[in-house]
Parts: C-alpha cells; structure tokens; sequence
C-alpha cells in the first residue's frame, strides 16, 4: 500500500526485549505441543499475523483463529474466511468474549492434536494430556480464550498489549493443557499503514505510535468504509467530515471535550474515538479486505 499518505512516516519500529524472548521461549516449548492455536484479530487478519510464526512452527499443525469477530463487518469476515480455507487454513471465527459454551472448538482442537500425536509416535499416544499452544500477537485474545475454555479467570487480561508476560500452562477437566503465551511482535513491520492496523486494533501500545496520529488514521479508515453512517452520527454529523481537524471537533463536541473559549482539547478526544471504535461503538469495522482472487482461482462460496 505504497500510496497511503501515512507512509512516508517513519515506523516505530517496536519490538521490546521481552517479546524477543518470548519468541525464544515459545520456540523451545514448541517441541512439547501437539498443536497450535494461532491467534489473530478478525478485522485486519493478515496484519495481525506474525510472520515469523509460519517459519517457527514449520510441520507442527496449527488452526487459525480469528477472534473479536464481534467487532468485525461479518460480510468481510466471511470473505477472509473463504479466502484463507481456500489456502488450505483451517480457519475459526470467533469471539473470545463471550464465547458461551466452548465444546464444539474443544472436541475439533482435541480432534487435530489426537491425530498430531499419533502421527508423531505410537509412544506418545495416550502417556499424556494432550498440549495445545496459543500464540499471536498483542492484544489479540490469546488469555480470554483461554479464561473461556478453562471456563475460569486464570488468566490476566486487559485491553492493552503486552498483559501476559510469560508462558503459561492451564490445565483443562478433558485431559488438555493449554498454554497461554505472551503477544509477539516481529521486528520489521513493512510500512506505516501496517502498524497503525495493527495499533489501531489495540497490538502496539498506543503511546508509541502517538494517539492523535492513530485517531487521524481512524478518520482515514472510517472515511474508506462504505457505510460508516453509524460513525458519524454518534458525533452528531451527517456524513463524513472532510478534515480530521472537522473530525476530532466533533468528538469533542458530543463528548465535552471543548475548553475555555471553545479550544478542542485534543489528546482526549483522540483517545475518545480510539475507545469508541475499540468497543465497538462506531459499528463492525474491518481494517482490511483479502487480496482479489485470481480467475482460475477456487470460487468463494456463496454467503451463507
Ligand atoms: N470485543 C471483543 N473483545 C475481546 C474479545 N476477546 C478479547 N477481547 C478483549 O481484548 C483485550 C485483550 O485481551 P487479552 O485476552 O488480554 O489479549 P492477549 O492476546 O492475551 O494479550 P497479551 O497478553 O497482551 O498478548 C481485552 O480487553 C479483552 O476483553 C472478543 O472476542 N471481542
Ligand atoms: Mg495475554
């Protein structure tokens, strides 16, 4: 996305010491799990999948998890969803948050991990509970779903990255142990588009990249969705304000963010609009849409 106005900034280039080794330490744990749970935000799933992930986990078998799908345009989850599965992706649409009752993700996981175990040895088989490994980046979900498969609150979470700092083993009643996985970024994100998707869905600290760059991409982004009616009435507008500067005085106006002699104050209207858009508030927004399919490629299955 070379043409974005956005990318002639620099990159933060955010890549903490402490995800270096967690990357490590997954790494080392790999060799213990018979499969693994890739975590990734349904809105921007290319964007929020760490591509050092595929090299790491090599032959280990592994699902696809889209979560937050609550938050995402249904129409373009289903789009990414055909698009992956025709990849040969064994994809999952989920929400983490309220995820009810977890049986039938469990009965498929415990399902794919059984046949891994096997594959990799009679000796294995049955000695053991069976070992599945949740990773993604930051921010994703990785300790909610794990709070709702253990159907417990063994796990921190928080709408910030970086809560889970090390591994950690949870062990479910069905003979499986889940591990639950710091976020982990990768050292070169390819351009400034890329990281504010994956800032503005909550995986890279919002003071990094600076809050009123990233609700100016939240304006960008808004812009570009082709029904975001329910964006801009919620700020009393109706249709899309052509300036950020038109933008953010309208957050600041509905919120009661003007100042003396009717100044926007501008850091915490910024933060407002991030807050809206993260609960959903702006309506489902997905951050990007799968690469067009090639003629001769397999048909999308019709919406269901
Ligand atoms: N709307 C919505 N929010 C979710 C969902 N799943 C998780 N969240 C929220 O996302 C935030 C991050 O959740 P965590 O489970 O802490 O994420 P994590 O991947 O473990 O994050 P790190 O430990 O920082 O890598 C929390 O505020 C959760 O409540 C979901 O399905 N929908
Ligand atoms: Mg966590």
């Amino acid at each position: 996305m070379t043409e974005s106005p956005f990318n002639v900034l620099s990159l933060s280039g955010w890549y903490p010491g402490h995800m270096l080794k967690a990357g490590r330490a997954m790494q080392e744990v790999l060799r213990l799990v018979d499969l693994v749970i890739e975590v990734v935000d349904a809105r921007a799933p290319a964007s929020s999948r760490n591509p050092r992930f595929r090299e790491m986990l090599q032959s280990r078998p592994a699902v696809l998890l889209l979560n937050k799908a609550d938050l995402a345009d249904p129409r373009v989850s289903r789009r990414w969803q055909a698009y992956l599965e025709a990849a040969g992706e064994r994809v999952f649409l989920v929400e983490a948050q309220g995820l009810g009752d977890p049986a039938r993700l469990l009965a498929s996981w415990r399902q794919l991990a059984e046949a891994a175990r096997t594959e990799r040895g009679a000796r294995l088989a049955r000695t053991r509970p069976l070992r599945v490994m949740i990773a993604g980046v930051p921010n994703v979900g990785k300790s909610t779903l794990i709070n709702a498969m253990s159907a417990g609150r063994r796990a921190q979470v928080g709408p910030k990255p970086g809560v889970t700092r090390q591994n950690q083993w949870v062990t479910l009643r069905e003979d499986m142990e889940l591990l639950d996985t710091p976020g982990v970024l990768w050292p070169k994100i390819a351009d400034k588009e890329h990281e504010l998707r994956l800032a503005l869905a909550g995986c890279i600290r919002d003071e990094v990249i600076g809050i009123e760059l990233l609700a100016e991409f939240l304006w960008v982004v808004l812009s570009r969705q082709p029904e975001a009616s329910a964006a801009w009435s919620r700020y009393g507008l109706e249709a899309a304000p052509t300036t950020y500067a038109d933008f953010i005085a309208a957050v600041a106006r509905r919120r009661g963010l003007l100042q003396a002699g009717g100044r926007i104050d501008h850091e915490r209207s910024a933060t407002a609009a991030l807050k809206d858009f993260r609960e959903g508030r702006l309506g489902r927004i997905s951050l990007e849409v799968p690469p067009e399919r090639r003629a001769d490629e397999v048909p999308e299955k019709a919406d269901a």
